[in-house]
């Protein structure tokens, strides 16, 4: 069903793919893609990184936090462009069309910085495997590969994948959408209320707090044996780290010798990986709401 989805879905009504691969071709002919701005120096102002790795966009979903992530690309100019999976979500636009101007903006910001001599490399994920069917090819100058090696410039090999390849049982990842810091005061509201609805129809007392704290620990489990079964994999290939998304959980830790770096996601945290030109690597929170706000936004977390 789901490489069915591109044979269908790319010949129906796939127009994002389309105004990304068209825009490439055409340029600002496009209808589907607006006149595409002067290569104003955007930039301007910026540090340079040498790679920026982002992952779990999911364009094409009211989730996708697509200004505050062209406010980020904008303020974080760089060498090498790493789309890590997840990109355009394939799976929700079949079921649903979402695609607003917001959305093409990221999508000609990214086909903008390759043309100005980044080099972009889109790694597919799950969510956006139909472009798995194009691994080799380029498009616009974006590279679409399966998976990806960085070296970083003080010499250190970062595997790049999305990650749902370790995903044993990808339900278990939607739990993870639940994970917020007001779940368990909320539960245990909503178990009150419950259980006094249960106490009226004669019925026993029944946690629903510990029910979820079980499913939440289980979820936790997951993202542990997540990470380290990736990390497990980037050694046993010889890198000295990985590069992942998926799990929208971001991370940068060592695991058992080996760099596990998670770039986090644009639907909830707004998180990227950069590396400095140095070879520094840093996990970026991006708070902005606003360019006139973003630069005098703290960094969280630093380097490895
Ligand atoms: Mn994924």
């Amino acid at each position: 069903m789901k490489s069915g989805f591109f044979r269908e879905g790319f010949a129906t009504r796939f127009d994002a793919l389309g105004a990304l691969g068209q825009a490439a071709v055409y340029g600002v002919n496009n209808p589907c893609v607006p006149a595409v701005e002067p290569e104003a120096p955007e930039e301007a102002g910026h540090p340079h990184y040498r790679a920026v790795f982002i992952s779990d966009l999911h364009l094409g979903t009211p989730g996708c936090q697509a200004v505050a992530l062209l406010d980020f690309l904008k303020a974080h100019p760089s060498t090498h462009l790493y789309l890590v999976g997840d990109i355009i979500d394939g799976w929700q636009l079949r079921r649903r069309w979402y695609w607003p101007q917001a959305h093409n903006d990221v999508v000609q910001k990214v086909l903008r910085s390759a043309r100005k001599g980044c080099r972009v490399v889109f790694v597919p994920g799950n969510h956006d495997e139909f472009a798995r069917g194009f691994i080799g090819h380029s498009f616009g100058g974006i590279e679409v590969i399966h998976d990806a090696v960085h070296t970083t410039a003080d010499g250190r090999r970062l595997w790049i994948t999305h990650g749902d390849h370790f995903d044993g049982v990808v339900q278990c990842a939607k739990w993870l959408a639940y994970l917020g810091d007001n779940l368990y005061e909320f539960t245990l509201r909503l178990n009150r209320h419950l259980n006094s609805l249960r106490a009226r129809l004669g019925l026993p007392y029944w946690s629903l707090s510990a029910y979820l704290k079980h499913k939440v620990k289980k979820a936790l489990n997951y993202v542990m044996d997540f990470e380290a079964a990736v990390a497990a994999e980037a050694r046993r290939r010889g890198h000295d780290g990985v590069v992942c998304g998926h799990i929208h959980r971001a991370e940068m830790r060592e695991i058992d010798g080996t760099l596990y770096c998670n770039d986090g996601d644009w639907v909830e945290s707004r998180s990227a990986l950069v590396e400095h030109l140095d070879g520094r690597l840093e996990l970026v929170h991006w708070a902005a709401v606003s360019a006139a706000h973003a630069r005098l936004q703290p960094r969280a977390r630093v380097v490895v």
